[in-house]
């Protein structure tokens, strides 16, 4: 079988990714992604300029996932652009690097996608909408009128494809609401999820919080948050137009856990906290996994299965 995967006009080997602020801050981290057997990569949600971020600890592995408050420590687009447009011209054959942009409000998104729009970048752009720790900056997702404000905005002069990541949502009048926005815009695809805000992990021996920003609080990823990335993954693959095609990310540390998003309806595939945790030496073993789930199951390709999860009748 073969885990090739069809997205947005372009063919990629599998459908594996980091999810964007693992392993994607530097040109080295960046150059680690692309010799990794990945079939994509991304590159950490960009700011006008550059960006410290949060004091630390913040980021910290627990026993199921991670906890984290970076506070959108970045470079600035010109440096990740730079970069891509660098490896665009060297390997004019190879699927150009995504980039994620994530500004401090409607006027910043709007400026970052000029740049982007402006440039010579001819890959997909992913706006994140769901960032949780830039204390007094709310997820831009949860305001729905602000979210149809910005899309409306940005689809008035960007043509090149877009994503927009999202954060998590736990109600089905709030997947109908986001979805009838959604489906108003020529989006290239939805990412469903980016980290559980606002999570607490306490350390008992200490009686203390693990993290400095925002007194403890910060996003969870990894094993916690599956079932509601699969969810999440669900619900908009059954509500959106059928062009806009799903990422899915959350909870993804085996073959099984790649097979389940696929399930669910996913084309491309995010991992971050386990990612973090072992290495861009991850990317093979779990197309390895994924692979021995399909030949097990006799399945040619991932289209014999994508979004053909089964209800209980
Ligand atoms: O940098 C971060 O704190 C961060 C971002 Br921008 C995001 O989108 N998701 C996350 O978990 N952390």
């Amino acid at each position: 079988p073969s885990l090739e995967v069809e997205f947005c006009g372009r063919l990629y080997e599998n459908p594996l990714m980091n999810a964007s602020g693992v392993c994607c801050m530097t040109t080295d981290d960046l150059d680690s992604m692309a010799r990794s057997r990945s079939g994509a990569f991304i590159t950490k949600s960009a700011t006008s300029t550059d960006r410290a971020g949060n004091p630390e600890p913040r980021y910290v592995t627990v026993p199921l996932g991670s906890i984290n408050s970076m506070g959108l420590p970045n470079k600035g687009i010109e440096y990740y652009l730079n970069y891509v447009l660098d490896r665009q011209k060297r390997f004019p054959s190879e699927n150009p690097p995504f980039m994620s942009v994530a500004g401090m409000g409607i006027d910043e998104n709007i400026k970052l996608l000029n740049i982007i729009q402006d440039s010579e970048f001819s890959g997909i752009t992913e706006l994140n909408l769901s960032c949780p720790n830039v204390p007094g900056k709310p997820q831009v997702a949860y305001d729905f009128e602000l979210t149809d404000r910005t899309l409306k905005s940005v689809f008035q002069f960007f043509t090149k494809p877009l994503g927009v990541k999202l954060p998590p949502f736990f109600d089905f009048a709030h997947f109908d609401d986001m979805a009838s926005i959604l489906n108003k815009y020529p989006l290239a695809y939805v990412n469903c999820i980016n980290s559980v805000g606002n999570g607490l992990y306490i350390d008992v021996e200490k009686e203390s919080v693990v993290i400095k920003p925002k007194d403890g609080f910060g996003g969870i990823g990894g094993e916690y948050i599956k079932p509601t990335a699969l969810a999440n993954v669900r619900a908009f693959y059954t509500r959106l137009n059928e062009n806009i095609k799903i990422i899915g990310t959350g909870g993804i540390r085996t073959g099984q856990d790649a097979f389940e998003h696929l399930l669910c309806g996913a084309t491309m595939l995010q991992i971050g906290t386990e990612l973090q945790n072992e290495g861009t030496g991850i990317f093979e073993r779990i197309n390895t996994e994924l692979l021995q789930i399909l030949e097990q199951k006799g399945y040619q390709s991932i289209e014999d299965f994508r979004g053909k999860l089964h209800s209980i009748t």
